[in-house]
């Protein structure tokens, strides 16, 4: 049972604070933490984020998840729904925590393996990365450059995190390689502001029917013994293959090219890497969670220092 709105109680305060970290002021009611303070999807996945209770005891009103639908006459599924309303209940919208979160994670000398998350998390992320290790260079798989200066008047959104990181400084322009390219621009050449600041794109035309071993060789040798940063964008891939993403393009990448992607970065010091825009709901069968699981596990075995039989 996940339940909210009470009239003052001692215990499930307690509770509160503990499943929940820091309001910004106590209150004598049950209320979510301040999205100030707490990102929005951190912690148990309760109605609103309000604390969990297990009894109704004190309390004014309650949101209760009944998990059956043994009672359908055709498709079944309801089971799902309100473990899927509460997860909806929640919206994020704060680079400052991711930022301060991965400035926590690599002060330690941590490599970060993110999940994310649309690809405006980069951004945050890479601001941590390259304020520890000076600019970065970038592997970016992906179907669009994410490039954008704005879009509907938001200069952080999941097209722009490449144009914000190149703002702050954050990449080593020369030093970052775009692949798997393709699909619908803005603008009538949509690599121009990429090649203006030194980028490689390899747009996934160059990539149909090959094997990649040949153009990583040359990412390596681009990347040199810098830092490096893998930014993985599962909408790279073609939809065939992971249709589970929130813009998915025709006539992308093969899995096994993206192995051959993560696998030719192994020997280069690479100091962080994200998976992003896998998005369940638009694949019933799973498939892309798994492609991602698998391509993060892959991301692992390629670290500095680690080794693989
Ligand atoms: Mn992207």
């Amino acid at each position: 049972m996940s339940c909210l709105l009470r009239t003052a109680r001692l215990s499930a305060q307690l509770l509160f604070a503990s499943a929940a970290a820091p309001c910004r002021r106590a209150s004598r009611f049950n209320v979510p933490p301040s999205a100030e303070f707490v990102a929005r999807p951190v912690g148990v996945c309760s109605m609103l984020r309000l604390p969990v209770q297990t009894s109704a005891e004190g309390l004014d009103a309650a949101f209760v998840g009944v998990p059956l639908d043994t009672g359908t006459s055709n498709r079944p599924g309801a089971r799902f729904g309100p473990q899927q309303i509460r997860a909806e209940s929640v919206m994020v919208r704060s680079c400052r925590r991711i930022r301060e979160s991965y400035q926590k994670i690599v002060a330690s000398g941590c490599v970060p393996l993110t999940l994310g998350g649309d690809h405006s998390i980069t951004y945050p992320i890479l601001q941590a990365v390259a304020e520890k290790h000076g600019p970065v260079g970038l592997v970016h798989v992906d179907a669009h450059t994410d490039t954008s200066d704005m879009a509907l008047g938001e200069k952080i959104y999941h097209g722009t995190p490449f144009r914000r990181c190149v703002d702050e400084g954050l990449l080593d322009c020369s030093r970052v390689v775009q692949i798997g390219i393709r699909g619908s621009s803005y603008a009538p050449n949509p690599y121009k502001y990429c090649w203006d600041q030194g980028f490689r794109v390899v747009p996934a035309e160059e990539c149909w029917m090959k094997s990649l071993v040949p153009l990583m060789g040359e990412v390596r040798q681009q990347m040199g013994d810098g830092p490096v940063y893998i930014s993985f964008d599962i909408d790279g891939l073609d939809p065939a293959y992971a249709p589970g993403t929130g813009t998915p393009e025709i006539a992308g990448l093969t899995p096994m090219q993206a192995l051959e992607i993560i696998r030719g970065c192994k020997g280069l010091n690479i100091v962080g890497c994200d998976l992003v825009e896998v998005a369940p709901i638009y694949d019933v069968s799973g498939n892309t969670a798994l492609l991602g699981a698998n391509l993060l596990f892959e991301m692992l075995c390629v670290l500095p220092g680690v080794k693989t039989m």
